[in-house]
């Protein structure tokens, strides 16, 4: 049978709708074939294609600056969508007598990179669908290749170039490209991206985190022309085993099959023709003869890359990491990794961070720290921060947004995730300061977890086996937690810190557990979460100081102002190692506290600072087994969970600055530790 939809040209079935639902509403939804009318067919979008690496030594024109926008909470100009979803056509009035609901031309500008949220006033906690416009002139040129490149965009993408379905792509705060060569036109193009904030229960990350989920498109949009035989990317670093040797793997696109391809390090006299086989790929190994990429001294050498039709060039450092017994090894000398952890927010400036500014000062501010390593987390930032950090010389952990509990067995979700990590892989896998890709962060135990994760460090390992693979996990098993009450309680019966009645308590406690003679005091803690076997770096997120109280103190009925003073007197006395002998990284632990607050309590700058005194007096207690550590976090951050009034006004106060870079007590006290080891 004929449907309605086939009988009905596109234009005239929204006024077919109205006439018909108004007058035969019943009637119509009866029918089988107003399924049609409700149910549109939606487009499929093309897949992106496989990421363009060594993007900013190519043929860019950016597309940045002020686009207009639309805000599209219905959805309703999606194709498919409802009878108005006709957004990409931009159809434009001929007359007076034309509807038309939507106005591109005149619609409010918003710019580009840059979030929606922190941009305008109504949009803060949106998180939903907004269309982007822009026009712009492309002048054709004659056999070349187009592509259109999205640094980043929060979370699902659809674009339309000139009316045309170009391509979507689910995968937030990573970079993609589509070939456009076809749509594109000689002469004025509009440009239409709906970007969609929402989230679900198959999303990385799902809908809730402790972060702002920034939307919009929050990275470089450029267009990018190419020769229609071209090198999509190229992967040159040093070899993991033999530090003397370059590994190069060269990946042309498909007309590239067979053509020649020269390499050139002019610093190091290194020129050589690599002649790509039918997959459009070369392997080699040259001994590298250099000096090494280090912290302080970040030599970066010129590599370039010729065909007979274009020429790309990148800034590329060498070095080795890798991992011994516990320690870790940057250049085969041990090093500790002395840093701090981020989100992607300027300091000083409200938004998603995106800008080479913005991540020079993050990192500028890690040196003054007088640390050597950020780990950015939680998810792919702009390209600049590797870039900025090869320059100065600082150590990344680049991670993926796989937080906390995400549907391990979907595979859409698996799909995502694992695009988030290969898309960031082979974008910066060229960066000598990215020395870790982490999988995760804090996510709990199941064997569906355990495939999940296993699939994803397959992926890193199979993609760059020149760096490590980790993933921050979290702390406290049940037995852990037993354990620590039980320590508290055996530190408490010789404190003053208790009242009389908690004394009983503990007292009664030790009793029953046999421990009133307990000559061993402190805590030790093994960390045996089994995907540690798989992983180089065993992360460990703890918060000794700060939440464990909460829930651990109504248990054993104390107050939380007892069960934290006896904690802060235990922290120095804990023992941290793991059941794999790896290097362990402390990869969270810290304070809330509000700038400026002084006082008694949680919340204040001392309080905060007596938890980073007693964290790392546990540290140096534990040299021989942790080896690295970032602090959670650098700067006071949005969160959609914090909404405590003059305290967090949805900021999490775990910084040690403030959103403006006020410093707070507690940063003096890492300072000091990273400067002098004190
Ligand atoms: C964590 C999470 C981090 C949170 C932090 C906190 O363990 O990894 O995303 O922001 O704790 O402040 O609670």
């Amino acid at each position: 049978m004929q449907t309605m939809r086939e009988f009905i040209p596109y234009n005239l079935e929204k006024y077919f709708f109205l006439f018909f639902t108004l007058s035969f509403c019943s009637l119509v939804s009866t029918n089988e074939d107003a399924e049609t009318f409700f149910n549109q067919p939606k487009p499929i979008y093309a897949k992106p294609n496989d990421l363009l690496g060594w993007i900013d030594g190519r043929n860019i024109e950016s597309l940045n600056g002020e686009w207009r926008y639309i805000v599209d909470p219905l959805r309703n100009g999606l194709p498919g969508e409802s009878f108005f979803s006709d957004f990409p056509t931009n159809k434009l009035p001929q007359s007076e007598y034309e509807l038309v609901e939507y106005d591109f031309a005149n619609a409010p500008t918003i710019n580009v990179p840059g979030d929606w949220n922190s941009q305008k006033e109504n949009l803060f906690f949106y998180q939903g669908g907004v269309w982007y416009y822009k026009e712009f002139v492309y002048n054709k040129a004659q056999d070349e290749a187009v592509h259109l490149y999205f640094e980043g965009s929060n979370f699902s993408t659809k674009v339309f170039l000139n009316g045309k379905s170009i391509g979507g792509f689910d995968a937030g705060y990573t970079s993609f490209d589509f070939e456009v060569t076809d749509a594109i036109k000689d002469g004025p193009n509009y440009l239409m991206v709906f970007v969609d904030a929402a989230l679900h229960s198959n999303s990385v990350p799902t809908q809730k985190t402790d972060w702002w989920l920034y939307g919009g498109l929050v990275g470089d949009v450029l267009l990018v022309r190419l020769p229609q035989a071209h090198i999509l990317n190229a992967q040159i670093q040093l070899n993991k085993v033999n530090p003397k040797i370059i590994d190069i793997h060269i990946i042309g696109n498909e007309l590239l099959a067979g053509e020649s391809i020269t390499l050139s390090i002019p610093d190091l006299e290194i020129k050589k023709d690599y002649s790509l086989n039918d997959d459009a790929e070369a392997r080699d190994q040259i001994p590298f003869t250099g000096k090494y990429w280090d912290i302080g001294s970040p030599k970066l050498y010129k590599v370039i890359l010729e065909s007979k039709d274009e020429s790309i060039e990148e800034s590329i450092g060498f070095r080795t990491i890798a991992t011994k017994d516990s320690e870790i090894y940057l250049n085969n000398k041990p090093i500790k990794l002395k840093g701090i952890s981020s989100h992607a927010e300027p300091i000083g400036t409200e938004g998603f961070a995106f800008s080479k500014e913005h991540f020079k000062n993050i990192l500028a501010e890690v040196s003054k720290l007088g640390g050597n390593f950020l780990r950015a987390a939680h998810y792919p930032y702009s390209r600049h921060l590797a870039k900025e950090a090869d320059k100065l010389g600082i150590l990344l952990w680049e991670e993926i947004p796989v937080y906390w509990n995400i549907n391990w067995q979907n595979q859409q979700t698996f799909e995502i995730a694992s695009q988030q990590l290969s898309r960031m892989i082979s974008r910066d896998w060229n960066r000598a300061s990215v020395a870790i890709w982490s999988v995760g962060n804090e996510t709990p135990y199941s064997e569906s977890r355990m495939k999940f994760l296993t699939g994803l460090i397959d992926t890193a390992r199979d993609l760059d086996d020149s760096r490590l693979v980790s993933a921050a996990l979290l702390g406290g098993s049940a037995k852990d937690f037993q354990n620590l009450i039980l320590a508290i309680a055996s530190l408490g019966l010789e404190s003053d810190i208790p009242t009389p009645r908690e004394k009983l308590v503990l007292k009664s406690l030790t009793e029953n557990f046999n421990l009133q003679n307990n000559s061993s005091k402190g805590l030790t803690i093994s960390l045996d979460d089994p995907i540690g076997l798989h992983l180089d770096i065993v992360a460990l997120n703890e918060y000794f100081g700060w939440y464990y109280s909460v829930f651990l103190a109504p248990q054993i009925q104390i107050s939380e102002k007892t069960f934290r003073l006896l904690m802060l007197e235990l922290l120095p006395e804990i023992r941290i190692n793991n059941v794999f002998s790896k290097p362990i990284h402390l990869s969270e632990f810290g304070a809330g506290a509000k700038y400026g607050k002084s006082g008694e309590g949680i919340w204040t700058e001392s309080y905060q600072a007596m938890v980073y005194e007693a964290q790392i007096a546990m540290i140096k207690n534990n040299q021989d087994t942790i080896q690295g550590y970032s602090p959670w976090i650098l700067k006071d951050f949005r969160s959609m969970m914090r909404p405590l009034a003059g305290i967090q006004d949805y900021y999490n106060r775990k910084g040690l600055m403030d959103e403006n870079g006020n410093k707070k007590e507690a940063y003096y006290y890492l300072q000091k530790f990273y400067e002098t080891g004190q």
